[in-house]
């Protein structure tokens, strides 16, 4: 999968991700007519002073790139097909996409309209290892929105940047914390965030061109080559870097959602759907030892009017029947407003870890009892696959259910940031699939 080695070959976990978009702007429009596929597509103004904003990899491989004059890039390509932008569209998807990781992750910093970081650490014993929440949301921005995203992992942030921008296009590169400084050794130093276009050719006087070369310098001379930001940039230049997220930590959550090709219209085939949805949150949530005080369900109508209801517990559990009980009756309180559903949702949100949660003396010996049935389902579950046990009633909604091709109907805009200043290298590498 990559070519460092096998990640788990350390203590430390490569676990904070960095999740790009391919060819962001350009891969929408492709997406969007796929007449335009394999053909060298740039978005941007197409008069005498327009600039390219995004290029497709057909557009890259004729030497195109962002931010270039669209004359050149014409001459570049006479073929040139030029889409001018629509931002709020891309925004749009922007979202989706953010939305999309937080139904993965809980630790999330944004930090453009495509891009992110993703600290999976705390994610991993309900996903897995960072390689494979990687090809999870890989998999799921594919799937669900149709576009190619890249990933780099880490041990630094400043490293799993690198690593998504060596991995592009569509591709994933997790770099373990043993193998680190060989990852970045042969790289130019000018994928060093801190190092600007004067800094690199101060290190390039002094025949420094690789971050191999440059740790092999002394610390004065890398002084006079970059300023008082030398020990910052050594740190970065040699993976020790652990600037964790900016932190804009999501409140933790978790959840499973679907959507149809063709509508539910059958109340009873919803609630079924709800019912099953519910188990499966619960079972996530016993897996990851979380307990939830908040369940919530969220309906979308054909014509995209979405709902979303919630109910919230004084104390936690992680029962299916109490998410079945409660998500029910919401839907009960829904149900003649939502008369054909496209899409329905389940989530727990206010995750706590269970571990150390007092035991709940109001339980019931009935809810007490449903906890140990489902206890021994999960273990049953876990040795057979998930189609071997089931509550009769929700077995065929299970079957039934189909994940529908991309959602056509855009969620309400959320913000996203405006594009910031990248100084990082054009990708050039295959990654590792
Ligand atoms: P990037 O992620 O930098 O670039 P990209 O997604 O087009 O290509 P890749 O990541 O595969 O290298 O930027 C995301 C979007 O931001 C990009 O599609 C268009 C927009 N953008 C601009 O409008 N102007 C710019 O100068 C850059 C670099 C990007
Ligand atoms: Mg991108
Ligand atoms: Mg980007």
């Amino acid at each position: 999968m990559d070519e460092c080695g096998d990640a788990g070959s350390t203590q430390e976990i490569p676990g904070i991700l960095h999740l790009d978009m391919d060819a962001f702007f350009a891969s929408v429009e492709v997406r969007d007519d796929p007449r335009l596929r394999g053909l060298p597509v740039v978005v941007g103004g197409a008069g005498a002073r327009g600039v390219v904003a995004a290029a497709s990899y057909p557009a890259r491989t004729r030497g195109i790139r962002s931010a270039m004059p669209m004359a050149s890039a014409r001459r570049l390509a006479p073929d040139l097909v030029i889409v001018p932008p629509r931002i709020e569209h891309y925004r749009r998807i922007s979202a989706r996409v953010m939305e999309l990781l937080g139904d993965v992750v809980a630790d999330i910093e944004q930090i453009s309209v495509d891009e992110a970081f993703l600290d999976v650490r705390g994610a991993r014993r309900l996903f897995g290892a960072p390689e494979q929440i990687a090809d999870l949301l890989r998999r799921r921005i594919r799937e669900e929105l149709g576009l190619p995203s890249s990933v780099g992992g880490s041990v630094s942030r400043a490293v799993a940047k690198i690593a998504s921008a060596r991995a592009k296009p569509d591709g994933l590169l997790i770099v373990p914390a043993a193998r680190t400084a060989e990852f970045l050794a042969p790289l130019p130093v000018s994928v060093i965030s801190g190092i600007g276009p004067k800094a690199q050719e101060a290190l390039d006087r002094i025949g420094v061109r690789t971050i191999g070369q440059l740790r092999e310098i002394p610390r004065s001379a890398l002084a006079r080559a970059v300023g008082p930001r030398a020990p910052e940039i050594l740190a970065l230049a040699d993976g020790s870097d652990r600037t964790g997220l900016g932190h804009r930590t999501r409140d933790k959550s978790l959840g499973t959602e679907r959507t149809w090709d063709e509508d539910l219209t059958d109340p009873a085939e919803v609630r079924r759907c709800i019912t099953q949805m519910a188990d499966d949150v619960a079972r996530q949530l016993r897996r990851g030892d979380f307990v939830t005080r908040t369940v919530v369900l969220k309906l979308r109508a054909p014509d995209g009017t979405t709902i979303t209801r919630s109910s919230t517990w004084d104390q936690p559990t992680s029962s299916g029947e109490r998410l079945r009980e409660q998500v029910v009756s919401l839907w009960e309180r829904e149900r003649s407003r939502m008369r054909r559903v496209r899409l329905v949702g389940v989530r727990a949100s206010h995750l706590e870890p269970a571990a150390g949660t007092p035991v709940q003396s109001e339980l019931t010996a009935r809810a007490a009892g449903w906890q140990d049935l489902e206890a021994a389902m999960d273990r049953a579950l876990e040795r057979f696959g998930t189609h071997s046990l089931g509550r009769g009633s929700t077995l065929s909604a299970a079957d039934g259910a189909q994940r529908g091709p991309a959602d056509p109907v855009p969620d309400p805009a959320a913000s996203s940031p405006g594009h910031p200043a990248e100084d990082g290298p054009h990708p050039r590498e295959r990654g590792g699939r």
